[in-house]
């Protein structure tokens, strides 16, 4: 775990000095860390009682209560769909704020736009949200390499804080989120897909180059991550007992959101090949 400091110790380690309502108060060393590495660390964003909501729509989602549409339902890793999910390594849920309009406005929807708002400033919304459940003794549960802007198309404004809220600890055994600080500063790297085409499979993936080392980010349950569109990331397998769920909700400036949109870029695995095709990441 990354140790706290002596800021962090006095407003109280697991967070609850700092949740107030709706809001979760960032510091500026953690506003300095977000733009200096690229992510930061923030503790106690959820309290055990607040993760209730998140653990029911992940149940229902992931017992298939709720109606998925095609691709939007699929393993990460292999790409498939339609298909029984009690093989897939990553459970991967797009969108589920659309197909389950009862989490629009959750309690950590509002913590986390306090915190896109006190990192990127004004104009932040949600952009889109995501489920990622890897699950127990799937060595095979990677998550590529790769920057998120890779992913998306080019927009004037690329201000973002994807909220990555651990719904389990997050372990090296679980296959944690790995990030290499600093690496947004640079242009995107040339990607490509994991297999085949877009249509084949969604993820993408570059290369770390030689003497690129990744920083580990474990996190315990109610802890988030908070990256930005650039920084180079991505997660190794699960090799433990138990599952490593994941919820993730991405603020963007409202003025990317409308441009995407206006472009038919939705964030759904099911957008039309030619816009998948047209990202930065593909560019290069
Ligand atoms: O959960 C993971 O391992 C990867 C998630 C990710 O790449 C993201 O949220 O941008």
């Amino acid at each position: 775990m990354t140790q706290a400091t002596p800021a962090q110790a006095a407003v109280g380690c697991d967070g609850s000095a700092r949740r107030l309502g709706d809001d979760y108060i960032v510091s500026a060393e953690e506003v300095a860390r977000f733009k200096r590495d690229g992510y930061v660390h923030l503790r106690g964003v959820m309290s055990e009682s607040e993760m209730k909501v998140i653990d029911d729509a992940y149940d229902a989602f992931l017992e298939r209560r709720i109606l998925v549409e095609g691709r939007d339902f699929n393993d990460m890793t292999t790409g498939e769909f339609g298909t029984d999910p009690a093989n897939y390594a990553i459970v991967n849920v797009m969108l589920p704020r659309k197909y389950l309009p009862s989490l629009q406005g959750n309690l950590f929807e509002r913590r986390a736009a306090s915190i896109a708002k006190q990192l990127c400033g004004d104009g932040m919304v949600i952009d889109f949200d995501q489920l990622l459940a890897k699950q127990p003794f799937r060595n095979d549960a990677v998550f590529a390499w790769h920057q998120d802007q890779a992913y998306w198309i080019d927009t004037p404004d690329r201000r973002t804080a994807t909220c990555w809220l651990a719904v389990d600890d997050s372990t090296l055994a679980n296959g944690c989120m790995q990030f290499l600080p600093g690496s947004q500063r640079e242009p995107v790297r040339p990607h490509r897909p994991l297999h085949g085409d877009r249509d084949a499979s969604h993820t993408l993936v570059t290369d770390l180059r030689p003497g690129e080392t990744t920083t580990p980010a474990e996190i315990s349950r109610g802890d988030i991550t908070v990256h930005c569109e650039g920084v180079l990331h991505g997660s190794g397998g699960n090799s433990s007992a138990s599952r490593r769920r994941a919820y993730i909700v991405a603020f963007r400036s409202s003025d990317t959101v409308a441009k995407e949109r206006s472009l038919g870029f939705t964030h759904s695995h099911n957008d039309d090949k030619g816009v998948k095709d047209s990202v930065d990441g593909l560019q290069v």
